[in-house]
């Protein structure tokens, strides 16, 4: 009788556990191994039997420790290791240099320090599959990649795969702060508990360390650039010791953002000016200092004379003087600076379009080798539709970072379904046409301006300690998708959020392919429903959730929406033709051109750059008011039937991912439609038209929704 219970609670015991162990919560991110069915398995078994390692290197025992894991869970066995001996079915994981290698012919010449190449071959008889790069990170790179292969189903017999970086600086920038509040985070706190830094490193570092270096991130930025100094200070090194030594194995390295008066704040020095020779001693000790405790350390990444940032101007230096003197300090280290081309400031009427690139383009070829400068994708601040930044491809004796926001500040936060790979490639594949046609802004960071330059690609991070990292599921896709581009910036979109879906909801195309579709298709629908037709900068205050149009009451001129849409009673938009800012003109003549005339400029780019008319007749044959508020509607149906396809996947997928997302949806549509319904409530008393027909009035009046006030909305910029 006994015996009978027992097993029956044993039964229950491990039937509970299973099911716990299903119960997917989106910790796993697209590193799921999901468990492969017999037909799979049966398939795959010849290939891979057992694995030789050659070495106890750091770096390759995180590779092989990745495929233990990987085959544990989707084959519920663990790979034979060998020491040296090869057998059928054997993964080499391993570098150019390996004698197990010695007298084949393998493209080692072509992958460069990072790239890596996976080659099914017969070594002594014995089928194998070889995965090796130059470095030790490549064959790490080379693993994930592998490992991709069979997470997605495909064929791994006959391998003979090449894979190299384009950028050489992949890097995330937390905008964490030292309490653990991320300015413009909405995945909760911030992932560094540095108060129990350096003895306690959670283990959750090693997996974020595994999930960017899945997708080739090789950098990060743990504090935030609106930043304290103490981050400097002997202590604070060594909790960023701390997490370096995590990192180290997965090919990344730790960077830091750099107060530029830190020489004042922590050395009590009178200034910070770059040329002062105590300042710069200062800076030269406080960088041998941290390499002494980091060896490895990355460089800086500066914010200056940015938004109440200090920096060289304020001691009537440029920001060439600033980053130089930072670089010389680093330098013989092999340290590198990120310098931030985000700059505009209170007391310049220009328009802030303008202002980065009246600062930055004279400073061409001024800068150190070891200088990158980093510039947004577009010249105002992350909006959902920008046109690409006047500066790519007008500086080009200086490299060039761009600088992409994943965290959505605009576009909803986290609960918003917004894939931010269609804005990216837009970004990446606009024509700059400097110096001539086909040279677009990805060619712009690609290209070393001289044979040793670095080119790089920064990320500001979308990650908190929520349990999906993120904030929600599907923003995990901008996380991976900052990772594809910054390895290949030339990546399509499309592509990308394939590998997700399958990676990340399922291998079934009946499930993957509607998920790609909705993807594909989200970010403009953020666009329709917060700033259409070219429209930017139309949120509330401060945390910037929900819209605000209206507000006109700010500081600065140009922080105020009205500053950005112009609406009067004649029409809307900012003039930056000649008539207007001439912002234009800081583009190749043939950008200019095609921007500048009403016959050629997109309906996306229309009120970025010309204030029309109400009465304006668009291209659809609707007046301009008429297509807004079409817009405006487009935009929350969008989100509608993004929630009748979701609704078609129930019991389909795992329950609590598919009910989260059911339940983002829902907030997103209530959020889209109070866009919708504030934009049209207001330009409504401006225009004094009436709404089209079949296009519903706002429920309440203007009042009602200026009314509306979220004090505690996360992501504080503080
Ligand atoms: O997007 C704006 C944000 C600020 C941010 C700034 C920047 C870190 O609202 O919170 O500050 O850009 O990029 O420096």
């Amino acid at each position: 009788m006994w015996r009978k219970l027992l097993t029956i609670l044993s039964a229950f015991l491990v039937f509970g556990v299973a099911n716990q162990a299903c119960a997917e919560d989106g910790y796993d991110l697209w590193l799921r191994y999901q468990p492969l069915d017999s037909a799979a398995k049966a398939h795959y078994r010849p290939v891979l039997t057992n694995f030789v390692v050659p070495n106890a290197r750091p770096t390759i025992r995180a590779a092989t420790d990745e495929l233990q894991r990987a085959f544990k869970a989707m084959f519920g066995y663990a790979l034979v290791q060998r020491e040296t001996v090869m057998h059928d079915g054997t993964v080499l994981v391993t570098r150019a240099d390996s004698p197990l290698l010695k007298g084949m012919d393998l493209p080692f010449a072509r992958l460069g320090k990072e790239g890596y190449l996976i080659r099914s071959a017969t070594i002594g008889g014995n089928h194998v599959t070889i995965i090796a790069g130059n470095s030790d990170v490549g064959a790490l790179y080379g693993t994930f990649r592998f490992l991709k292969l069979i997470q997605t189903g495909q064929p791994i017999d006959k391998l003979d795969i090449i894979d190299v970086p384009k950028l050489q600086v992949r890097v995330l920038d937390h905008w964490d702060n030292l309490d653990r509040h991320v300015e413009r985070g909405y995945a909760g706190q911030s992932l560094w508990d540095w108060q129990k830094l350096p003895l306690y490193k959670d283990p959750r570092y090693t997996d974020y360390a595994r999930a960017n270096a899945s997708i080739g991130i090789n950098g990060v930025v743990p504090n935030n650039v609106n930043g304290k100094a103490e981050i400097l200070t002997a202590e604070w090194l060594e909790k960023v010791k701390a997490l370096d030594d995590v990192f180290r194995p997965y090919g990344i390295k730790v960077y830091l953002s750099a107060r530029f008066s830190a020489p004042i704040e922590l050395g009590g020095l009178k200034t910070a000016d770059p040329l002062d020779p105590a300042v710069i001693a200062w800076w030269k000790a406080k960088v041998d200092e941290i390499y002494r405790i980091i060896p490895d350390f990355g460089g800086f990444l500066v914010k200056a004379n940015s938004e109440g940032q200090p920096g060289p101007a304020d001691y009537k230096r440029t920001h060439a003087d600033g980053a130089n003197m930072l670089a010389d300090a680093l330098r013989p280290h092999g340290g590198i600076v990120m310098w931030r081309a985000f700059v505009y400031a209170a007391e310049n009427p220009e328009d802030r379009h303008k202002q980065a690139y009246t600062e930055f383009q004279p400073l061409d070829g001024k800068f150190r080798d070891n200088v990158l400068v980093q510039v947004k994708n577009g010249a105002i601040d992350f909006q959902p539709r920008e046109p690409f930044h006047p500066l790519f491809g007008a500086m080009p004796k200086t490299p060039l970072m761009m600088e992409f926001q994943i965290t959505k500040e605009y576009l909803g936060f986290a609960t918003h379904l917004a894939y931010l790979g269609t804005m990216w490639e837009e970004a990446l594949e606009a024509d700059t046409w400097r110096p001539g046609k086909g040279s677009t802004v990805a060619d712009v960071i690609e290209k070393p301006v001289d044979a040793d330059a670095i080119t790089g690609m920064a990320g500001v991070a979308n990650i908190g300690s929520d349990f999906n990292w993120s904030g929600s599921q599907f923003d995990q896709a901008n996380w991976y998708a900052f990772g594809r581009f910054a390895w290949d910036p030339q990546s399509r979109a499309e592509d990308v959020a394939r590998d997700w879906a399958h990676l990340t909801w399922s291998n079934d195309p009946a499930i993957a392919e509607p998920i790609v579709r909705m993807m594909m298709r989200s970010r403009e629908a953020v666009v329709d429903y917060m700033t259409p037709l070219g429209l930017g900068h139309l949120m509330a205050t401060g945390h910037h959730y929900g819209p605000g149009p209206w507000v006109a009451d700010l500081a600065r001129p140009d922080w105020n929406p009205v500053y950005y849409h112009k609406a009067d009673a004649n029409g809307i938009g900012f003039d930056r033709t000649r008539a207007g800012s001439d912002a234009l003109s800081q583009y190749a003549p043939q950008v200019a051109a095609e921007w500048g005339n009403l016959k050629t400029v997109p309906d996306r780019l229309l009120l970025w750059f010309h204030h029309v008319p109400w009465d304006y007749r668009m291209r659809s044959g609707r007046t301009l008011w008429d297509e807004l508020v079409s817009r405006y509607d487009r935009g929350v149906d969008e989100v509608a039937a993004m929630q009748v396809q979701w609704d078609a996947f129930k019991g389909r997928i795992d329950q609590r991912r598919w009910e989260e997302v059911r339940d983002f949806l829902a907030i997103q549509h209530r959020e889209a439609t109070w866009w919708r319904d504030a934009s049209i409530a207001y330009f409504q008393s401006v225009s004094k038209r009436p709404l089209p027909a079949g296009h519903a009035a706002p429920p309440h009046d203007l009042d009602w929704y200026k009314a509306i006030r979220t004090p505690y909305a996360p992501g504080r910029g503080e």
